[in-house]
This record gives C-alpha cells, sequence and structure tokens, in this order.
C-alpha cells in the first residue's frame, strides 16, 4: 500500500515549514502496511489542489495524512473537519488573498476527517506525544487541501485526514511573543507513530464521518 504524506512549502515571509521537514523525513519509510511517500504542495490556493490531486492520481495510496504548520499550537493538533470555506489571513505564496469564498460552489458545508482521530490522539499521547483534536484546520491553503481531499475520496475505502504541527523552536525564538514549539526529532517521531496508529482502530467519528472499518 501506498501511503501518501503531504507537507507545505514555506510559507508567510518564513524558511522553513515543519510540514515539509516531517514528511521528507519519513519518505521512503515502511511503515505498519505500506510505504511513505512525501509531496510537497505549494501553499497556494491557485496551484495546491491541482498538486494534491496529481500526487493521489499517481500514487493511488491507501491512506493519505496531509501535514501543515499552526503557528500558536502547542500540540500534534489532529483535525476533525475540513470547511467549504476560504477566507485568507494572509497572502499566499503567489501574493493571493481570497476572502469570503467556498472551497468548491458545488460542495457540502463541510467534510469530517477519515482517520481515527480519537485513537490516533489516545495512542500518541499514551507514547508521550503531546497531541490533542482539532475542530478547524482555518480558512487558509491549509483547510482548502483538507476538503479537495476528501472530496476527492469521499465514498472510497481510503482514509484521509489532515494534521497541524506546532512551529518549530528556531521558528519560535523568532518571534516577539515566542509561540508554543516542538522540536523537528519529536514531531517526526510523533508522526511515524501516527501514520502507524491511522491503520488500525476505528475510523467512524460519533458524528459519522468514516468508513468505520480498519485498514486491511
Ligand atoms: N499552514 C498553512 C498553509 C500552509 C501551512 O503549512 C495553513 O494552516 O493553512
Amino acid at each position: 500500500m501506498n501511503i501518501l504524506l503531504t507537507g507545505f512549502e514555506p510559507f508567510g515571509g518564513e524558511a522553513i515549514n515543519p510540514s515539509w521537514e516531517v514528511a521528507r523525513a519519513l519518505d521512503g519509510e515502511l511503515l505498519g502496511q505500506g510505504r511513505v511517500h512525501a509531496r510537497r504542495l505549494p501553499t497556494s490556493f491557485a496551484q495546491a489542489p491541482q498538486a494534491l490531486r496529481a500526487a493521489l492520481a499517481e500514487l493511488r495510496p491507501g491512506l493519505v495524512i496531509a501535514l501543515g504548520q499552526a503557528t500558536g499550537r502547542a500540540e500534534v493538533s489532529i483535525e476533525r473537519v475540513a470547511i467549504n470555506l476560504i477566507d485568507a489571513r494572509i497572502a499566499d505564496n503567489l501574493g493571493q488573498r481570497p476572502l469570503d469564498q467556498p472551497v468548491r460552489e458545488d460542495g457540502p458545508a463541510a467534510f469530517f476527517s477519515t482517520l481515527p482521530v480519537q485513537s490516533m490522539r489516545d495512542g500518541l499521547r499514551a507514547a508521550g506525544h503531546p497531541a490533542g483534536l482539532s475542530l478547524t484546520a482555518g480558512a487558509f491553503v491549509c483547510n482548502q487541501v483538507f476538503y479537495e481531499l476528501q472530496h476527492a475520496l469521499q465514498g472510497q475505502a481510503v482514509r484521509s485526514g489532515f494534521v497541524h504541527l506546532p512551529a518549530l523552536p528556531q521558528q519560535a525564538a523568532a518571534q516577539p511573543s515566542s509561540p508554543p514549539s516542538m522540536a523537528l526529532s519529536g514531531q517526526i517521531a510523533a508522526l511515524r507513530l501516527a501514520v502507524v496508529l491511522a491503520q488500525s482502530g476505528d475510523s467512524a467519528s460519533p458524528a459519522g464521518g468514516g468508513e468505520g472499518s480498519p485498514i486491511a
């Protein structure tokens, strides 16, 4: 089985993005039932969905976890819901700042993650990795990619979802407010385990969002 792990290029004037550093560190690893394939997505509303769809078509993955950076979060943040809204707080890497638009004109208001989000959180915490569930991936490029991912795979027995990562220590140190951070080695270890945890457990959320059956 192919496992697709995506990360984003740096954005917002920063030189590094932990999401891509984590994805590329795990590229090629055999984890659980599959092999990780890392792909870097542009932090661009115009380009990211196309790059995501190209990776899905190329790899036909059995599991997809998209990663992004969320400065200010203190834990590995497992997203539960993608919303049909783009409302950019800052410009993307092509200078675009769309406001109050749907991701897809014809799409539903939201999609749930089909990852086993609770058992991923519990397994990460039991192994000593700070982790939690989040009810919003924001309204920037990460949420757009999460929404497009769930839209592309709806009705398929492929688990998919999104995980936001804290800033790296050097990113936090460069900001006057010193937001929370997590070392890259800790982020990599947490995601290595998260990829394994995502392959077992029950993916059906109480609100109904998953296929419900573990990956064989
Ligand atoms: N984080 C941004 C986009 C790219 C990234 O890593 C977000 O949370 O939308």
